[in-house]
C-alpha cells in the first residue's frame, strides 16, 4: 500500500476524539480542486460542525470563516434544518418529479421567488450551482429558439468569471486553470474584461467607482457578430472565487442596459450572492438590477443538502408555454431536481432566514466587516483588500516563482491556530455564515492577522 496512511497509521493522530470512524486510508478518494498529495500527507478533518465552529477529529474549535464553501449561511447544525429532513427523509425518501411530483419543491419555488422582486415567477431546479448555470445557458438559447431566433447561439461570460466546472460553464468561465486542460469547450463564447484594477481600484470599499465603461466592450462584441447572433451575457454580479471582486460603480446597469437594447438576455449567476450574502435576499435586489435569469444553490438548503435552482422572469417561461399540451416544453432536467429532501431542506432554511431575519443581519454586520477587512491593509505582504456584503477578500504578493504558496502557507496554518478561511491564487477570502457576530469577526482577524504577518 502507497498511503501515507496504511492501515494502523491513524490520520487524526493519538487521542483523536470523535464518535465517527476515521478512516485509516485516505488514498481512495480523489479530492476536488485540492493539492491531494499534500492533503493526504498532513489532513485537515472535521468531524462536527455547530454555529459558527467546525470541531477537528482530534478535538479542536475552528471558527468557519467561508461559511463551508460560501453556503452555510444560517450556520452549522441549526435544529429545524436536521429536523425537516429527518422528517422528510423517513416519510418519503424519492419520488420523481418527471411526470409525477410531491409538494414541497412548489411550496420551495413559491417561497424562493416570493422573495424576490417581480417579475421572477418561476424556478426550475438542480443539484448544484454547475448544473444551474448549465441549466440557464440552455434556457437561454432554446428560449431564443421557441421565439423564432434560432441565430442567437452566441454565449458572452467574463474573464476570472466562475461558472462551476460543467463544460458550459467552463466555456462561458474566465478562470485559466479551470479551462485551460479540457481542450473542447463550448464554441460561440466571447468574454468580456474582467473589471479588476489594482492601478485604479487598491483597497475599495464596497463598489469600486472605477470600471463602468468595461461594460461597453459588449457594445464592440456585438458589432462584431451582430445582436442577431447572441443569445446571453452571464456574469457574477460579484465575482466569487476569483477572489471578491465587487463590480464597479454603475457597471451592472449598464449591461443591463445594453443586453436589453439587443434582445440579449442577462443571467447573473447568484450561486454565492443568493440569499443574503450581500445582506438582501439575492444581489438583483441589492444592485436593483433585473436579470432574465437567476441561476443559486448553495444558500438555498444552507450547504446541508446539494440543491441549485434557476430563477426565470414570467416571460421567460411564457415563452415555452406552447404546443400541444401533453407535450413536454423543455426536454431538461435531472433526476433529483427537487429532490424532497432536499426541498425540505431548504424550505427549513428559508423559515429560518425569515424568522432570525439573516439577510438583515447580514446587511448589518456588514460595516463592521468592512472595518475588519480594510484592518489588513498594512499588514505584511497585502497588496489589495475588498469587500461587499459579507463578502471580503485580501490580496497577497505572490511569492517569486511560487504563485499561490504563501494564501496556501496561510489557509494551512489558519487551519491550525483555529480559523477556517478559503484561498485562490494568493488571495484569502472571507465569507463568513450570516449568524456571524463582531466577536467572531474579531477572531477571524486577529488568528488571520498573526498568520499572515509571521509569513515571509
Ligand atoms: N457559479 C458560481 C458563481 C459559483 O461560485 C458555481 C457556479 C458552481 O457551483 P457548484 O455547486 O457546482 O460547485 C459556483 C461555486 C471557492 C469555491 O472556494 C467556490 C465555489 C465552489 C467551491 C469553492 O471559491 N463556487
Amino acid at each position: 500500500m502507497s498511503s501515507a496512511h496504511a492501515a494502523g497509521a491513524h490520520p487524526a493522530g493519538e487521542g483523536a476524539y470523535t464518535d465517527q470512524p476515521i478512516p485509516n486510508n485516505l488514498e481512495a478518494f480523489w479530492m476536488p480542486f485540492t493539492a491531494n498529495r499534500d492533503f493526504k500527507a498532513r489532513p485537515r478533518l472535521f468531524s462536527g460542525a455547530k454555529g459558527l465552529y467546525y470541531t477537528t477529529v482530534d478535538g479542536r474549535q475552528v471558527l468557519d470563516g467561508s461559511a463551508g464553501l460560501w453556503c452555510v449561511n444560517a450556520g452549522h447544525g441549526r435544529e429545524k434544518i436536521v429536523e425537516a429532513v429527518q422528517k422528510q427523509v423517513a416519510e418519503m425518501d424519492f419520488a420523481p418529479t418527471f411526470n409525477w411530483g410531491h409538494p414541497k419543491p412548489f411550496e420551495l419555488a413559491s417561497r424562493v421567488t416570493a422573495m424576490l422582486p417581480q417579475p421572477y415567477e418561476h424556478m426550475f431546479f438542480t443539484n448544484s450551482g454547475s448544473e444551474s448555470v448549465d441549466t440557464a445557458l440552455k434556457i437561454a438559447l432554446a428560449y431564443h429558439r421557441a421565439k423564432g431566433e434560432g441565430t442567437r447561439t452566441r454565449l458572452i461570460g467574463r474573464e476570472r468569471g466562475y461558472h462551476g466546472v460543467g463544460f458550459g460553464g467552463i466555456s462561458v468561465g474566465g478562470m485559466v486553470k479551470n479551462r485551460m486542460f479540457f481542450g473542447s469547450m463550448l464554441g460561440n463564447v466571447d468574454h468580456l474584461p474582467h473589471t479588476h484594477s489594482l492601478e485604479h481600484q487598491r483597497h475599495s470599499r464596497g463598489q469600486p467607482e472605477w470600471g463602468a465603461h468595461l461594460a461597453d466592450e459588449l457594445e464592440n462584441i456585438v458589432a462584431l457578430h451582430d445582436a442577431s447572433n447572441i443569445a446571453a451575457v452571464i456574469v457574477e454580479p460579484v465575482a466569487g472565487s476569483t477572489g471578491v471582486l465587487p463590480p464597479p460603480i454603475g457597471y451592472l446597469k449598464r449591461l443591463r442596459e445594453i443586453t436589453a437594447k439587443h434582445g440579449i438576455l442577462l443571467i447573473f449567476d447568484e450561486v454565492i450572492t443568493g440569499f443574503g450574502r450581500l445582506g438582501t435576499s439575492f444581489a438583483t435586489e441589492y444592485f436593483d438590477v433585473k436579470p432574465d435569469l437567476i441561476t443559486c444553490a448553495k444558500g438555498l438548503t444552507s450547504g446541508v443538502i446539494p440543491m441549485g435552482g434557476v430563477i426565470a422572469t414570467k416571460e421567460i417561461y411564457d415563452a415555452f408555454m406552447h404546443g400541444p399540451d401533453y407535450a413536454i416544453e423543455f426536454f431538461h432536467g435531472y433526476t433529483y431536481s427537487g429532490h424532497p429532501v432536499a426541498a425540505a431542506a431548504g424550505l427549513a432554511t428559508m423559515d429560518l432566514y425569515q424568522e432570525e431575519g439573516l439577510f438583515q443581519r447580514a446587511a448589518d454586520l456588514a460595516p463592521y466587516f468592512e472595518e475588519a477587512v480594510h484592518s489588513f491593509e498594512d499588514a505584511k505582504n497585502v497588496i489589495d483588500t475588498r469587500n461587499i456584503g459579507l463578502m471580503g477578500a485580501i490580496e497577497l504578493a505572490p511569492r517569486e516563482g511560487a504563485p499561490g504558496k504563501r494564501a496556501y502557507e496561510a489557509m494551512v496554518k489558519c487551519f491550525h491556530k483555529g480559523a477556517m478561511i478559503r484561498i485562490t491564487g494568493d488571495t484569502i477570502a472571507f465569507s463568513p455564515p450570516l449568524i456571524a457576530e463582531k466577536k467572531h469577526i474579531d477572531e477571524l482577524v486577529g488568528i488571520t492577522r498573526e498568520v499572515i504577518d509571521s509569513l515571509d
